[in-house]
């Protein structure tokens, strides 16, 4: 690891739980393309946030399109104690060999760049792509952390990222890539 890695350890915090309970700037969603909401993490967001962000995802669609894997966008939160909502799409795991790993560190780097955009001075993340769609979650907690200390070591805001944790193999795997960084 090198010393400048190691001195973002200030930055980065291990949570475990529900995402939507957090108080932060921005928690961010793992969405489907169609911003349809849906089961997993984004099931419990869309039920905690109320019908406004499901609406402002449906108008984001109708003026832009979909949201393809490796892209987010930004919603207000509704009910929420966060501010924002970032809605991330993962990719759908087949094996690896269709470019899921450049697009699971486009999910990170693009809500990193809407969080920068709006001043997001503290975000959360949750273990995207690690449910429904199947991405191996060693793999996927790997590619997460090294995509956020890349993009913090170039960029001041936002100051704070959260990792928030919901199933007992991503805690442990977060607990232990966090530590070697000194976290
Ligand atoms: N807070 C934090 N993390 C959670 C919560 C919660 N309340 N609930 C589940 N997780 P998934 P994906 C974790 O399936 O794999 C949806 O239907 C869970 O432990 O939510 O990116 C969308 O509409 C897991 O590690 O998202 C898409 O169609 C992680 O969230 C599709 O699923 C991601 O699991 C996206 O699949």
């Amino acid at each position: 690891m090198s010393n400048s890695v190691a001195g973002l350890a200030g930055r980065l915090e291990l949570v475990s739980g529900d995402i939507t309970r957090l108080q932060i700037d921005a928690i961010v969603n793992a969405a489907n393309a169609q911003l349809a909401g849906g089961g997993g993490v984004d099931g419990a967001i869309h039920a905690a946030a109320g019908p406004a962000v499901l609406e402002e995802c449906r108008r984001i669609v109708a003026a832009q399109g979909i949201c393809p894997a490796g892209n987010a966008v930004i919603t207000g939160a509704g009910r929420l104690p966060a501010r924002h909502i970032i809605h991330a799409v993962g990719p759908i795991w087949h094996g690896g060999g269709v470019h899921e790993a450049e697009q699971l560190a486009g999910a990170y780097r693009s809500s990193l760049q809407l969080a920068t955009e709006h001043g997001v001075k503290s975000i959360a993340f949750p273990n995207i792509s690690t449910g429904v769609y199947h991405y191996p979650k060693q793999a996927a907690a790997n590619i997460a952390i090294a995509t956020v200390c890349d993009y913090l070591l170039t960029h001041a805001v936002p100051g704070h990222v959260v990792f928030c944790c919901h199933d007992a193999e991503n805690i442990a795997l977060y607990r232990e890539r966090l530590a070697a960084l000194g976290t």
